[in-house]
């Protein structure tokens, strides 16, 4: 088997969710570097104008698309635009999510709702709108971003690891019930990557220092480093292509050793 054509995405159609920046628009990137056509989408007519141009600059002429993806009515029509367009959608990202830092005790069931709707409701209704597609055509690739609180726990993120938790085994669910039409769901697990979402754990204090939280992250990972976007690109081309037509149902964890490490002597 030539090794260029096993990894290639060559013609493909993909869509990331949430990919108007962050994590989504390094794969979104890689993707399209490998040869796939781009569809994105994200609730914001600013972010979706500014993605595009930021794609464009790469020389990257992606399709963005105005859609919440905790919204059944406009995933269904996003998805069917996408199909007649485009074709069927080969690569399927769900990427999109939020969290909420709030401890527990203070985050009210409609906050903890909002982040399980987006995390992991949205997954399920984003992989149920494409799968249908990649039934008829016999093969489709579905990778959930899952997270390090698909195994660990921390103060101020309940919602947020119960969903990710949850998105951890519907990616083992989806795996097992449409593995038999060629169907292959793995996940990807981030360790703290360098983007938006994470930017309040890595602000510079006022006196110049480092946040508490970047010291603990750089003991707590062998690599002594935050990840960035780019550290999930390689990882992503190989779920979306033919490389990983035998791994289903398998988070892939790219977090720099933090899960291996009991954390640095401070
Ligand atoms: P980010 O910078 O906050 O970007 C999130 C993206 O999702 C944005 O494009 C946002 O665009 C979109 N989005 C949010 N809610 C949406 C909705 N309801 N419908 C459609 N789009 C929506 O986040 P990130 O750090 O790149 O993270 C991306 C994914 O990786 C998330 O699932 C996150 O949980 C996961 N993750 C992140 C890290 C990390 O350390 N950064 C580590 C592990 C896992 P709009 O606001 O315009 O909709
Ligand atoms: C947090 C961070 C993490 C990262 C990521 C780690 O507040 O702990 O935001 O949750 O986003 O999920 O894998």
């Amino acid at each position: 088997m030539d090794m260029k054509t096993l990894f290639s995405l060559e013609g493909k159609v993909a869509l990331v969710t949430g990919a108007a920046y962050g994590i989504g628009f390094a794969i979104a990137e890689a993707f399209a570097g490998a040869g796939a056509k781009i569809v994105f989408n994200c609730r914001s007519q600013e972010h979706l104008e500014k993605a595009c141009g930021a794609y464009r600059e790469k020389g990257i002429e992606a399709k963005g698309y105005i859609c919440d993806v905790t919204d059944e009515q406009q995933v269904a029509e996003m998805v069917a635009d996408i199909e007649k367009e485009l074709g069927v959608i080969d690569i399927l990202v769900n990427n999109a999510g939020i969290i909420k830092r709030i401890p527990m005790l203070e985050m009210s069931a409609e906050e903890f709702r909002q982040v399980v709707d987006i995390d992991l409701n949205a997954p399920f209704i984003v992989s149920k709108a494409v799968i249908p597609g990649m039934i008829k055509k016999g093969h489709g690739k579905i990778i959930n971003i899952c997270s390090m609180m698909s195994e660990l726990g921390r103060e101020t993120v309940s919602a947020y690891a119960a969903a990710k938790g949850g998105l951890k085994m519907l990616t083992r669910n989806i795996a097992s019930e449409y593995g038999e039409y060629n169907i292959q769901c793995n996940g990807i697990g981030p360790g703290y990557i360098a983007t938006p979402q994470t930017a309040p754990l890595r602000e510079v204090q006022a006196d110049g220092s480092r946040h508490p939280f970047d010291r603990f992250i750089i003991g707590k990972t062998p690599a002594a480093r935050w990840g960035t976007p780019e550290d999930l690109m390689g990882p992503a081309v190989f779920l979306a292509s033919d490389a990983s037509n035998f791994v289903n149902g398998h988070v892939l964890y790219v977090d720099g050793g933090i899960l291996a490490y009991i954390g640095k002597q401070p």
